[in-house]
């Protein structure tokens, strides 16, 4: 471990300078996103979730914020695969992991858009969206087990990098449990844990109506409110997947303690999400030296001294 890089990681096998780095979602879809997503501290780039064509997404306004968080129905605006994977050539001059999120409208989607990545070297891995919770008419994939375990059947088959899955978040321990051990059965490389809690509902009291337009105002929901659930899910999910499966973990990250809390449940990485689109780039500096500070004060030189080290009261 490099402990002039205390906030050094390795995630599928790469090695991040920071372990602190974009959500796939905000910020993440133009060119011009990427590259400022290169330039920032941000410790790899991740790519707004992709499908085999551009999607225009769903009608605006799509996304609101309030103090506590975010509510978003964006329904996958995004440029299509093809230009994610050419990006990849300029992604490279950024020196740090390119990460393609996929989220095809169907497996056989996933499947194909999975292939044609697979001889890409400058892409780092795959992180394979199972929790879109905003498209009309189709439910996430992470909330049907036999339909996960099919898709990942799969796209084993045909995967050229290492590839990880982005979860939607589970609420009872036997889900956990049931999903754990559809991933354990596969060479998964990380999953990343939260995805935003599906079809949330934010009202306008003034004007006594719903803040978005898609879906009667149903939406994914972001922020200080889902971090428990998000730590939940980083801390079932360390404890449940095979060891070499890193986990990363997102929701409700705004600051260095935040920050911290992820890796205290088992995060070896974390994403930032609402705070990015918030504050833009600039967060993944303010937040690698909050992290920086907390772990100085508590005597820790790399994450890898306080990775999943969360205590039980019984212990
Ligand atoms: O684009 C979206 O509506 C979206 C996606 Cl794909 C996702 O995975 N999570 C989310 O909150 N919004």
């Amino acid at each position: 471990m490099d402990t002039s890089k205390p906030l050094s990681t390795t995630i599928a096998g790469q090695k991040l300078e920071s372990c602190i780095f974009n959500a796939s979602g905000p910020k993440c879809t133009t060119q011009e996103e990427l590259d400022a997503l290169g330039q920032s501290a941000a410790g790899a780039i991740l790519s707004k979730s992709a499908t085999l064509e551009y999607r225009a997404g769903n009608e605006k306004p799509r996304y609101y914020e309030t103090e506590w968080g975010s509510i978003n129905s964006m329904g996958l605006p995004n440029e299509g695969y093809e230009f994610y994977a050419n990006y990849a050539a300029k992604a490279v001059t950024h020196n740090k992991p390119y990460i393609i999120s996929v989220s095809g409208m169907s497996s056989e989607d996933n499947i194909h858009i999975v292939k044609e990545l697979a001889g890409n070297e400058n892409i780092a891995a795959i992180e394979l969206n199972l929790s879109c919770p905003n498209l009309p008419g189709k439910p996430q994939t992470g909330y049907d087990f036999e339909q996960s375990r099919a898709l990942l059947e799969k796209i084993f088959e045909v995967a050229g990098q290492p590839l990880g899955v982005k979860l939607p978040p589970y609420f009872d321990i036997p889900h956990f449990e049931m999903m754990a051990e559809v991933l354990n059965d596969f060479p998964i490389s990380f999953a990343t844990c939260i995805n935003s809690i599906g079809n949330g509902l934010v009202i306008d009291t003034e004007e006594e109506c719903v803040v978005i337009r898609p879906k009667h105002g149903f939406g994914g929901i972001g922020g200080d409110f889902i971090k428990p659930t998000a730590l939940a899910n980083v801390r079932k999910f360390y404890t449940l997947l095979k060891d070499d499966v890193d986990i990363i973990g997102v929701g409700g990250i705004k600051n260095g303690m935040d920050a911290f809390e992820h890796i205290l449940c088992g995060a070896g990485a974390v994403q930032i999400g609402t705070q990015l689109m918030r504050e833009g780039t600039d967060c993944f500096t303010r937040i690698a030296s909050e992290l920086q500070n907390i772990m100085r004060k508590k005597g820790y030189t790399s994450i890898d001294d306080f990775k999943g080290t969360l205590k039980n009261m019984d212990a």
